[in-house]
């Protein structure tokens, strides 16, 4: 029997990536995210290969998490993998004109989101003392860049609850580790611009960003470890970026 991985932000980028790595490599699946058009044709798609099932909910919506694990069928209900994944940036201004609308979503999908799903799913993991976490986190989590305030700080949190999870799940035998990606070509910068398409291409523009199929294949590394490797903390940058103000544009 394969295991179950219980992806979050499945819809698009690193998270449907994942996915379809995943389903690649005989990984059941239960994909979520708020674009049930979008859950439902990568079902189609990837039960050709593996089991999957679709959760419809938002991070926000604790009672909804809460909801939406407990519905799982049986043939799902024993997951062995969560990928912590959904979130986005939600604007990019100085301090003194960023948006509250803005940093409520960045806290609450980021930050609070991640834990509600965690809680959610930790109690199965506790009780047959076996699991594996992977938090998606972000070098905006390991440093501050301009006009990146309120995200930076939603990702540095997803660092402290990374290594928190790590310290108080150890003795349940439960692997956690984070996975922070530097510049990845997603559908991250069309949101975290509005939909300003051109703005958001141009952050990608005059060098080779990672792609989601990179992360994926990093994070299908992190949970084919043997259980004794536990990788806890795993930075990754395109080749061209430095560090997030560093980046080598040759236009
Ligand atoms: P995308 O915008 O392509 O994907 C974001 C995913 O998160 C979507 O599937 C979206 O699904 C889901 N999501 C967003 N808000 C909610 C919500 N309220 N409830 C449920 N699901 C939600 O971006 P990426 O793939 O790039 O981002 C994935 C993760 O990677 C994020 O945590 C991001 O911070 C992180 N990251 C991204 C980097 C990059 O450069 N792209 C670099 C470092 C980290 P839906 O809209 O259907 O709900
Ligand atoms: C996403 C990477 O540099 O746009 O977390 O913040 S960055």
């Amino acid at each position: 029997m394969g295991k179950t991985a219980f992806i979050t932000g499945a819809t698009s980028g690193i998270g449907k990536a994942t996915a379809t790595y995943f389903a690649n490599n005989g990984i059941n699946l239960i994909l979520c995210g708020r674009r049930d058009n979008r859950l439902k044709s990568l079902q189609e798609e990837l039960s050709r290969k593996v089991k999957v099932h679709t959760l419809c909910f938002d991070v926000r919506d604790k009672e909804s998490v809460k909801n939406a694990v407990a519905s799982l069928p049986d043939a799902f209900s024993k997951i062995d993998i969560l990928i912590n994944n959904a979130g986005n940036a939600h604007g990019l201004d100085p301090i003194e004109e960023g948006s509250l609308d803005d940093w409520d979503a960045m806290m609450d999908i980021n930050v609070k989101g991640l834990l509600y799903v965690s809680k959610a799913i930790l109690p199965q993991m506790i009780e047959r003392k076996e699991g594996h976490i992977i938090n998606i986190g972000s070098t905006a989590g390991k440093e501050v860049y301009p006009k990146g305030n309120v995200y930076c700080a939603s990702k540095h949190a997803v660092d402290a609850i990374n290594q928190g999870m790590r310290i108080d799940l150890n003795q349940y035998g439960i692997r956690v580790g984070a996975v922070n990606p530097g510049l990845v070509e997603t559908e991250f910068s069309n949101v975290r611009f509005k939909g300003d398409e051109e703005r958001a291409h141009n952050v990608y523009k005059g060098f080779q960003p990672l792609t989601p199929e990179d992360i994926a294949d990093i994070i299908h590394f992190v949970v084919t470890r043997p259980y004794h490797v536990n990788i806890a903390d795993l930075v990754v940058m395109p080749t061209a970026q430095a560090s997030s103000t560093i980046v080598n544009k040759q236009v």
